[in-house]
């Protein structure tokens, strides 16, 4: 096809096998061919970029010289796995990645035995590869075999906690594994803190031209410090110069930082490590997030992520929106709070533009705070900033603050802290598919004491619960919102503050309430109305909060209605279980009350656009018209045909 880029060396590599006849010099055009045809499919799908883009000669590198998949190599988040993907049997694919029934835009066991371990949360690769390489070494046995473990994590990555409580385990155990750190000096914003500078001071001392000379001639020069020892290699090494690394201290062999786009240096460095590395090894690798593409290099992500794009300009291919993103009205509305009340302050971890807060980091530096992939350190500074009198917002994904959860309960709940959680990305989410799905924080905060947890049904309504959160003072409150646009709705003019605990009803109707929880009031409303086409029109109420439940609005339905049916996005265990529990306690089931709560079901779902992943979920509108119809015993038009 002529818009795909000519790839005649790739053409011949379905998988790593077929790579080991090739020279070097062969595999310095197969990194440029296979850069060429990561930038053409990710133009076709969208996706993740810059990640990929930047360890394109890596990935050359390590499958020419390991043997996937009996070694196991484990990409950290495995947003860069594009390029991996490609050389290992899924070029077919490629052009499917992250949508229905296509490729994951991560790693995943369940797709290829060349992804030895699943991941898109970041920081578990190192612990991964202790593990695999304690299996081996105990006799574990797996289809493919166990060979090297390989772990490849991202400077970003690499500033969670998890990546050194498992350097930590990995250098006490002593078991032979490869960490390579790919350092890119981004995470998806700037990288923050001080792990950071560390590893800039680590390069930063002597021109890296020096190190580059060194590392040309590392065939000779690596056998060498490898015979005799970390002694001699540490002499080859930049960590010397600064007086030994830290990642010395914690049990690691370290060599670096090499030039990670130039298979010169990464091949005989790997190749030296693979004959002669006893125990624990880092290799500092230096890369550039979005190389060999100008929109990914000098855009403000490095290409992070991208729409569908346009391969010769670099312009993504958006549709135009109709109405303000949820994250957007919460960080307009942070400010708004920020400039009247100057306790009011934010943290983020890692996640500045995702979560909305870049326009708070703009206007108050001072009091935004973004604290590295460190979810868990993220909620108990802002745990503590509550308790020293200011009134924090701790800015999260549902999915990445479940690695906070220990510190939401401990540190937070217990405590009766007042901390703000806006919880983004609540629900199905599309095209990251289920290891980014929102679908437990209605569960496990809602079965907290003294927390209270609300959903936003629109985005005016996020509005009221950003102000009723900033003046919640009484102990910690959550407000969960989803990806993407708003539903169009009439901004309010004024915010106004929802009394805890009290939900409002939408149109009231007869025989059948539905419940809402979140923002399927949209789809709510739409059954609705099919239904009214059949003389069925339902209550509708938009219940606000899951915690503390309006009993009172709650069992008046059940008093006014013969059936009662919730709805949320998420999974079993949240607001529907709440409800099913109150009316369990008054007694209402033992008159035989008709109750329904649609929530997701009992599997994770995979990638496809949120749509119809609801679709998948059983939750759009025409599901919610047929349950209704089901709990009314009126058989749907199919049943009557059939
Ligand atoms: C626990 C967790 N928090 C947040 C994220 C969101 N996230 C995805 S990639 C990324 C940046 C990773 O940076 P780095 O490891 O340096 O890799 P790079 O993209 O620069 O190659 C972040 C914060 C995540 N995947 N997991």
């Amino acid at each position: 096809m002529s818009d795909r880029p000519s790839t005649p060396l790739l053409d011949q590599i379905a998988r790593p096998a077929d790579m080991k006849g090739l020279s070097d010099t062969q595999l310095v055009q197969l990194a440029h061919e296979l850069r060429q045809e990561t930038i053409s499919a990710v133009s076709t799908t969208g996706g993740h970029l810059g990640a990929g883009l930047g360890v394109v000669e890596l990935t050359v590198a390590l499958h020419a010289v390991f043997n996937t998949p009996r070694d196991k190599l484990i990409w950290d988040v495995s947003h860069q796995s594009y390029p991996h993907k490609i050389l290992t049997e899924r070029r077919d694919r490629i052009r499917t990645l992250r949508t229905k029934g296509g490729l994951s835009g991560f790693t995943k066991r369940s797709e290829s035995p060349y992804d030895p371990f699943g991941a898109a949360h970041s920081s578990t690769s190192i612990s991964a590869a202790l593990g695999f390489s304690v299996a081996r070494d105990l006799g574990g046995v797996v289809p493919e075999g166990l060979g090297e473990a390989i772990a490849v994590i991202g400077d970003g990555a690499m500033s969670a906690g998890m990546a050194f409580e498992a350097m930590n385990n990995a250098g006490h155990l002593d078991k032979r594994m490869i960490v390579i750190l790919n350092d890119n000096e981004m995470s998806i914003a700037p990288p923050v803190g001080a792990l950071s500078s560390y590893l800039s001071r680590l390069y930063a001392e002597e021109p890296f031209q020096e190190l580059k000379a060194v590392a040309k001639g590392a065939a000779s020069l690596l056998p060498e410090p490898f015979r005799e020892g970390a002694k001699r290699a540490k002499d080859m090494l930049k960590g010397m110069a600064v007086g030994g690394t830290m990642f010395e201290s914690l049990g690691f062999s370290y060599i670096g930082p090499i030039d990670g786009h130039d298979l010169d240096q990464l091949l005989p460095v790997l190749r030296t490590v693979k004959a002669r590395a006893r125990g624990p090894i880092l290799i500092h690798v230096l890369t550039k997030k979005g190389k060999g593409y100008a929109p990914a290099e000098t855009a403000r992500d490095k290409g992070h992520a991208t729409a569908k794009f346009d391969m010769v300009t670099g312009e993504q291919k958006k549709a135009p929106s109709n109405a303000p993103s949820y994250t957007g009205v919460f960080g307009d509305e942070l400010v708004k709070l920020a400039v009247k009340d100057d306790k009011i302050c934010a943290v983020t971890a890692a996640m500045p533009d995702g979560t909305g807060l870049s326009l708070m980091a703009e206007r108050y530096p001072s009091r935004c705070f973004d604290v590295g992939i460190a979810e868990q350190h993220g909620v108990t500074f802002a745990a503590a900033l509550a308790a020293g009198g200011m009134k924090p917002f701790c800015a999260m994904y549902s999915t990445f603050l479940q690695r906070g959860y220990d510190q939401v309960v401990h540190d937070v709940a217990i405590q009766r802290l007042p901390v703000r959680f806006a919880i983004d990305r609540a629900g199905l989410v599309g095209a990251d598919g289920a290891t980014h799905a929102g679908s437990f924080d209605i569960g496990f905060m809602s079965n907290l004491p003294g927390m209270v947890v609300m959903a936003a049904a629109d985005e005016a309504e996020l509005v009221h619960m950003v102000h009723t959160a900033a003046a919640h003072d009484a102990g910690p409150i959550a407000f969960r919102y989803p990806r993407g646009e708003g539903e169009g709705v009439e901004m309010p003019e004024e915010p106004q503050l929802l009394e805890i605990g009290k939900g409002r009803m939408i149109q009231t109707g007869k025989r059948v309430a539905l419940l809402s929880f979140g923002t399927r009031l949209g789809e709510t409303r739409k059954a609705a109305e099919a239904l009214s086409a059949k003389g069925i029109t339902p209550t509708i109420a938009d219940a606000r909060f899951a915690k503390p439940l309006d009993r009172e609005m709650i069992l008046n339905l059940v008093a006014d209605h013969e059936a009662l049916i919730t709805i949320e996005e998420g999974a079993v265990g949240g607001f529907g279980s709440h409800v099913a529990q109150l009316l369990a306690d008054e007694g209402v089931f033992d008159a035989g009350f008709k109750f329904r709560s649609m929530v997701l079901p009992d599997t994770f779902i995979d990638q496809a656009s949120p749509k119809d992943m609801y679709e998948t979920a059983a939750m759009n509108a025409p599901q919610i018209e047929a349950k209704v119809l089901e709990v009314l015993g009126v058989a749907s038009i199919g049943e009557k045909r059939a």
